[in-house]
């Protein structure tokens, strides 16, 4: 499989590279990290990195190109393969679709898909696919990777962090990754967020004495002055690394309907996500629910999916 995917990208004069919507340090490193190689290794190519932007493009801008560039080009999908999730649609005007991906999803759109859901970073199975080719790397597509790498790991915190993630890294490191620019960027936190981290921490909830969970109405939003995004996805792990917690979910309300982002610190959940639309990771997953009212149900579900699995277990 690796062959096919360097196959492809030597096949092609044209690629471009698309990542999820509201992209992760790990939907951006990977994308401008896979640039920035493809560019280095083959002169003659040209790459461009397209897709929303948000706090994570200190790692880099994107490309605004024309529909036309698409005509007889690789695209270039990194870090999802669900066509909802996919930031901007235009993938479907290139020639071929390549995806690399390390969720534990089923593509649902036409496509070569080179999927791992054994790595903890999409931008760390884009690096061992590279190097296994022998492709140079410079500072900047270093750097792009390792923050892909940093970001999905919780700084090499989490459960899938590997002997080949700590390598990679290493790998990186070496080739002028730059950790401590990385960091800045990352843990240099704004006002507003310090307060709204005090204001989540006193303020959620607990179901069935295991389970923590928060509801977030859009005057949080408001109130704090960030995205949705922002109260969704990088609130949810405040309410980590509490004993007796096995399962915690966050709420958050936006215009389309509530947001839900789960995490589990052992057992799988992201059956729960799946029965909601949803998908994810087998311990950090998200689907979206159309009100508060359902919030009841699937803290309900979760809660008998979580002792089930651990009296089978
Ligand atoms: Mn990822």
């Amino acid at each position: 499989m690796k062959e096919t995917v360097i196959k492809l990208i030597e096949q092609y004069s044209t690629i471009i590279i698309h990542r999820h919507n509201n992209p992760d340090g790990d939907a951006y490193g990977s994308q401008l990290g896979l640039k920035h190689v493809i560019e280095l290794n083959y002169p003659e190519k040209q790459v461009y990195a397209v897709g929303d932007e948000n706090v994570f493009s200190f790692l880099g801008d994107m490309d605004h190109i024309e529909d036309d560039v698409y005509d007889g080009a690789l695209a270039i999908i990194v870090d999802v393969c669900v066509k909802q999730m996919i930031s901007d649609h235009r993938y479907e005007l290139a020639d071929e679709v390549l995806i690399l991906d390390h969720h534990l999803n089923t593509p649902n759109i036409e496509c070569v898909a080179h999927i791992d859901s054994s790595k903890i970073a999409c931008a760390e199975m884009i690096v061992d696919i590279l190097t296994d080719y022998n492709l140079q790397f410079n500072a900047q597509a270093a750097t792009a990777f390792l923050a892909g790498i940093i970001t999905d790991s919780g700084r090499f915190l989490y459960s899938n962090t590997q002997a080949d993630t700590l390598e990679i890294s290493a790998f990186l490191l070496r080739r002028g990754g730059a950790l401590q620019w990385i960091y800045e960027n990352l843990y240099t936190e704004e006002l507003n967020f310090k307060k709204l981290k005090g204001y989540f921490i006193n303020n959620f909830k607990i179901y069935r004495d295991h389970i923590a969970y928060m509801e977030n109405s859009m005057d949080v939003t408001k109130e704090y002055n960030v995205s949705t995004f922002t109260v969704s996805r990088a609130m949810v792990n405040q309410m980590s690394g509490i004993k007796g917690i096995d399962a915690w979910v966050n709420f958050t309300e936006d215009e389309v309907g509530i947001m839900v982002e789960l995490r589990s610190k052992e057992t799988p959940i992201v059956d729960i996500a799946k029965q909601y639309g949803g998908g994810g990771h087998a311990l950090a997953c998200g689907c979206v629910i159309n009100s508060f009212e359902e919030t009841n149900q699937l803290l309900d579900d979760l809660h008998e999916h979580i002792v089930r699995s651990q009296n089978n277990g």
